[in-house]
């Protein structure tokens, strides 16, 4: 049944004195945010996607929501609709850097401001977009190495790291890798035998990991993952294999979820560099200066640290992810 204006009004008049809607719903026109989620491939990203929402709805922010399964084009698909419905802003976590500007000149020829979180693009044109809010992935990269730079110094012999990768293409695993390998180049005993992608997923994490050890077995004495659920996938395999995670394989991975404070206090996994998910607040406060009129930084970095496994059982009761 199609309703006019009249009717929807009248009906909302009837609700607001029935006490269930507020009058000054018809005065303010809320914020209508579109934003491109990646997926819901690993435990970082549902609380990405948690916060995204909780905080939205705290704000009042009308949140359109669109989850893109890991595919790019899916990713596409979504702005172009949030183009369509004419959204106040738009925002997304880019699954890969590269392959946006037609859909970002699009975008922007239809004067709807843009604001990456999580991931960066690699766009030539950055009035492309307003800001990119997240993490710095090099820096991750770096402190995962330098923490193994010092475990080295415990270790005797050639150290044998296997390398679980990101999703391909994308700027956290193009990142971590980058600065893990800045890093462990001062210690010549440190070689990456093998490195291949898991996806960001337990399931990739495991299957790869078995391959992994199926080549190498026992010359393995590190896996570094980029993420934790590759890094819990792989602890499945390598006890399926007979072996001691976090013992006979010391694991370094990013993140910093629950079920890595986890996996630490059950001594299977070393250490996990911090990567926040929780951006909703950032982002809402960000929608809303934009829509005041103000000028955001073009760059929001979040502050993280570093968890070795001694200070798990410590941490885990603060941590929120
Ligand atoms: O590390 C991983 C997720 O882009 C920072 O994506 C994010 C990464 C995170 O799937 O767990």
């Amino acid at each position: 049944m199609k309703t006019n204006r009249r009717t929807m009004m009248a009906t909302m008049l009837a609700a607001s004195f029935a006490g269930a809607m507020p009058l000054s719903a018809f005065a303010e026109k809320k914020i209508v945010l579109g934003f491109s989620q990646i997926g819901a491939e690993s435990e970082w990203r549902t609380a990405n996607t948690n916060s995204i929402k909780d905080s939205a709805a705290k704000e009042g922010i009308d949140l359109k929501f669109s989850d893109a399964q890991q595919k790019q084009e899916n990713q596409i698909k979504a702005l172009r609709s949030f183009i369509a419905q004419k959204v106040d802003v738009i925002a997304f976590a880019p699954v890969v850097e590269s392959g946006w500007d037609t859909v970002l000149k699009e975008i922007k020829a239809a004067n709807i401001p843009v604001i990456l979180t999580d991931r960066a693009v690699d766009s030539k044109d950055t009035s492309l977009y307003v800001t990119f809010m997240g993490s710095d992935f090099t820096e991750e990269g770096r402190k995962a190495g330098r923490w193994m730079l010092e475990k080295a110094k415990t270790m005797k012999g050639d150290i044998n790291v296997v390398e679980l990768q990101g999703t391909v293409g994308s700027a956290p695993a193009i990142d971590r890798k980058k600065g893990f390998e800045e890093i462990i180049k001062a210690e010549p005993r440190i070689k990456i035998i093998r490195s291949q992608t898991g996806d960001f997923t337990r399931a990739k994490g495991k299957e790869v990991m078995e391959a992994f050890l199926k080549a190498e077995g026992k010359k393995i004495n590190v896996l570094y993952a980029h993420n934790d659920d590759m890094a819990i996938g792989a602890i499945q395999a390598i006890e399926e294999a007979g072996l001691k995670p976090g013992k006979d394989i010391t694991i370094i991975s990013v993140d910093g979820v629950k079920g890595a404070f986890e996996a630490m206090m059950a001594g299977k996994l070393n250490v996990t560099v911090e990567c926040n998910p929780l951006l909703g607040p950032q982002l809402m406060s960000a929608v809303k200066d934009l829509m005041a009129g103000k000028t955001l930084p073009r760059r929001i970095v979040t502050n993280e640290g570093i968890f070795p496994m001694d200070v798990a059982a410590k941490e885990f009761p603060s941590r929120k992810y």
